[in-house]
């Protein structure tokens, strides 16, 4: 099993047990009645951010490692970049493991919600992204918005953003009416440029093998609806 596998399934099983990962019925951000949600806030303690910041840290290196060699990955970057508030924390926990499991060293910065009109000002914190190739860190990818958001605020920063990473690609249609994964892609660094740690089939073949099935059937009628199919 490679160390990303093996960090897909702890994640599925810690996001079970902290209750950040949960079935039921849930209305999301983009109005899509979902048999699940995901919760990175919830994925709150030592244990659980070494794995998830472990998993973030070995896709961002494999996909730099692809790049490359001339395949789809992501091209190298200044800074990392996590959007307030639970992008926080990840980026900086992932900029540590980069450089201490992966010999990558990397700036990481962070927003405020509210800008700061004293001291140094401004709505970002950490390394200036000014003229810099940034890689956006963030959670969870449904119809697209919010990473949208976060790859607005680089830019209007004057950073440009080459990527970005997730923590759980939903494998849902985008805003656009597409693949949302291929519609980020082509806004920021093309084919290969969003990895993902984890992707709605992963929680579907972790349920399977588990003998959830009443949870997998509601996944995937979800998915008949919702999922991309190319
Ligand atoms: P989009 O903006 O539609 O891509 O939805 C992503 C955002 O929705 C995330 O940043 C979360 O705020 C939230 N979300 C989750 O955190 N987990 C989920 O499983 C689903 C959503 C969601 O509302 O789609």
């Amino acid at each position: 099993m490679s160390d990303i596998e093996k960090y897909r399934t702890q994640l599925i099983e810690h996001g079970m047990s902290a209750g950040a990962l949960k079935f039921g019925t849930f209305t999301l951000k983009s109005g899509r009645i979902s048999p699940y949600f995901f919760n990175a806030g919830l994925l709150a303690s030592g244990p659980v951010l070494n794995v998830l910041c472990s998993a973030y840290a070995s896709t961002i290196a494999e996909a730099l490692k692809a790049a490359a060699a001339g395949s789809p990955g992501i091209p190298q970057f200044d800074i990392l970049f996590g959007p307030a508030y639970k992008g926080i924390p990840f980026a900086a926990g992932t900029a540590l493991l980069l450089h201490r499991d992966h010999g990558i060293d990397v700036g990481y910065a962070y927003d405020r919600k509210e800008a700061k009109d004293h001291g140094e000002g401004g709505m970002m914190v950490g390394a200036p992204v000014k003229g810099k190739r940034v890689l956006v860190l963030d959670d969870v990818a449904t119809a697209g918005t919010a990473i949208r958001g976060a790859i607005d605020i680089v830019k209007r920063e004057g950073g440009e953003v080459v990527g970005a990473v997730l923590m759980l690609d939903r494998q849902e249609v985008g805003r656009e009416g597409g693949n949302m994964i291929k519609e980020i892609e082509t806004l920021v660094g093309g084919p290969g440029s969003v990895p993902t740690i984890l992707q709605m089939k992963h929680l579907m073949e972790w349920l399977e093998s588990h003998g959830k099935t009443e949870e997998l059937k509601s996944m995937q009628e979800y998915w008949e609806k919702y999922g991309v199919k190319d």
